[in-house]
């Protein structure tokens, strides 16, 4: 698990625009049933489920500690009996929380200050900026505690969750956890179970553990890795968020719980000191030992940007989050920092989380170019027919009208000679006022509906044996119909 540094800077290969969208499909165009028909608006290249890159969450990230030694000064001795000035005031002498995210993985560490077993322990809180989906955490010892709760939240700080344990006496400390390594569980476990893992059999100021008066971390689930850094007095302890936590017949990409417990916006760490340990550290050390406070030399977290299938990529965001935030850049038609919505417009579709087997993306509205603006229409999704559809257009321009601006607005019928989406696309009915019932044409044929006696394509002349009036209600009569005493001269087109 342990990644060679050099593969995990941050600058690692970034994704791309085109990582979302599949390289070979033509464009696809949305069956539309509206009167207009297809319109090359309408096109939308095929989606692929994109992630951003596996990376080290935590390199050059800000950790903040509650307890850091050298203010005031004082000295630090290592198990071996080197001792050095811890002094916050001078950079080369300082043990500060930076070095657990440096490059400098090895060579530098961060050093607590005093902790007793009465104190509460000490936090290490590492924010991440926005929701990442973590695939494991690492942290090398130097001066182990006794037990670390690691907690995570998923909404930068507001809530906690504890998320694994580790203790050198599991059983004392986290009673009703199950104890050991999901590395070497034989079952499943529960998703959302928190696992306590046993250090005794890797920590070498226990009595009696394997590693306690030598160097030697064979027993460790990380032996290997251990084994090559003993030289330097190191251990890995790390944790895993979803080994064996899902079934292989299952996707975890789909299970909503395994996604959310590998959820975090923050990562957690309490230190804790417990109480029976203390004579045997005495009796091994001076006063001023690292044994009385916690030392660590790096915090790996291995996981990804995420962005709900629909980016491979995030980017500095610079608008909000503090320093070290990050948004996704939305592919698909969605926005935010999470790309957790459909963008304006792009509601035709209900918003949903692509995977590997389902890519999803949002689509536009189909307006046929005569708004902008539309929403999405729970019912209107529901009753529609296949392909389904919910954007209902608002605002419909150039006397359209319609869910999909798809038809020409009462008093306007469809000009022919343009095209679907040309501001010429409806033309007034232009009725005659006298001879039609109303101003409103047939929105296709344009034709209007004459009062009796009227014809023509407008309403503006008589049917054939009939005579214009001076009357508005009955423009045109046959001659018999006249009223006497009002007749008029007859005239052409009314
Ligand atoms: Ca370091």
């Amino acid at each position: 698990l342990i990644l060679p540094a050099l593969c995990l800077t941050r600058s690692a290969a970034l994704g791309s625009e085109s990582d979302c969208y599949s390289p070979t499909s033509a464009a696809t165009r949305y069956d539309s049933k509206a009167v207009f028909g297809n319109h090359g608006d309408q096109e939308q290249r095929e989606a692929k489920y994109c992630e951003p890159p596996f990376e080290n969450l935590a390199v050059n990230r800000q950790v903040v500690a509650s307890s850091t030694c050298g203010s005031p000064p004082i000295r630090v001795c290592s198990r071996r009996g080197f001792c050095d000035l811890c002094d916050s005031e001078q950079r080369k002498l300082s043990y500060s929380a930076s070095h657990l995210t440096d490059y400098h993985v090895h060579s530098t560490c961060w050093i607590s200050g005093r902790v007793s077993p009465d104190d509460s322990g000490v936090n290490l809180t590492l924010s991440l900026g926005k929701k990442h989906t973590v695939y494991y955490s690492d942290r090398l010892r130097i001066g182990l505690p006794d037990a670390i709760e690691a907690y995570k939240s998923a909404d930068f700080g507001a809530t906690w969750q504890l998320w694994h344990l580790f203790s050198n006496n599991c059983s004392a400390d986290y009673p009703g956890h199950r104890a050991g390594y999901s590395y070497d569980f034989g079952v499943y476990i529960n998703p959302r179970e928190v696992v306590c893992s046993d250090t005794s059999q890797v920590d070498p100021a226990v009595p009696g553990s394997a590693n306690s008066d030598t160097d030697k971390f064979d027993s460790s689930p990380h032996s290997d890795e251990n084994r090559r850094s003993n030289s330097m007095d190191r251990i890995v302890l790390s944790f895993s968020t979803n080994f064996k936590r899902y079934r292989p017949q299952e996707d975890r990409d789909r299970d909503p719980i395994i996604a959310d417990w590998m959820l975090a916006t923050d990562i957690r760490l309490l230190l804790r000191r417990k109480q029976r340990r203390q004579q045997s550290r005495r009796r091994d050390f001076p006063a001023v030992a690292v044994g009385d406070a916690f030392a660590l030399s790096n915090i790996d977290v291995g996981g990804r940007c995420f962005c709900n299938g629909h980016a491979a990529r995030c980017l500095p965001n610079s608008k909000a989050g503090g320093p070290g935030a990050s948004v996704c850049d939305c592919q698909h038609g969605t926005e935010g920092e999470d790309c957790e919505r459909c963008k304006p417009f792009w509601v035709d579709l209900p918003w949903r989380r692509g995977t590997q087997e389902q890519p999803t993306q949002c689509r536009r509205c189909q307006c046929n170019g005569h708004t902008d603006r539309c929403h999405f229409d729970a019912s209107t999704y529901q009753f529609s027919a296949q392909p389904k559809s919910a954007g209902v257009c608002l605002g419909c321009r150039h006397n359209t009208a319609g869910r999909n601006c798809q038809y020409c607005r009462p008093g306007y019928h469809r000009n022919w000679l343009a095209a679907v989406d040309s501001v010429r696309v409806c033309t007034l009915c232009n009725c005659h006022p006298l001879g039609s019932t109303s101003g409103i044409c047939d929105r296709d044929t344009g034709r209007c509906v004459c009062k009796s006696g009227v014809g023509g394509e407008k309403c503006d002349r008589c049917l054939a044996g009939f005579e214009q009036t001076s009357d508005p209600a009955a423009p045109c009569r046959r001659p018999q119909d006249k009223v006497k005493g009002t007749e008029l001269e007859l005239g052409g087109a009314i």
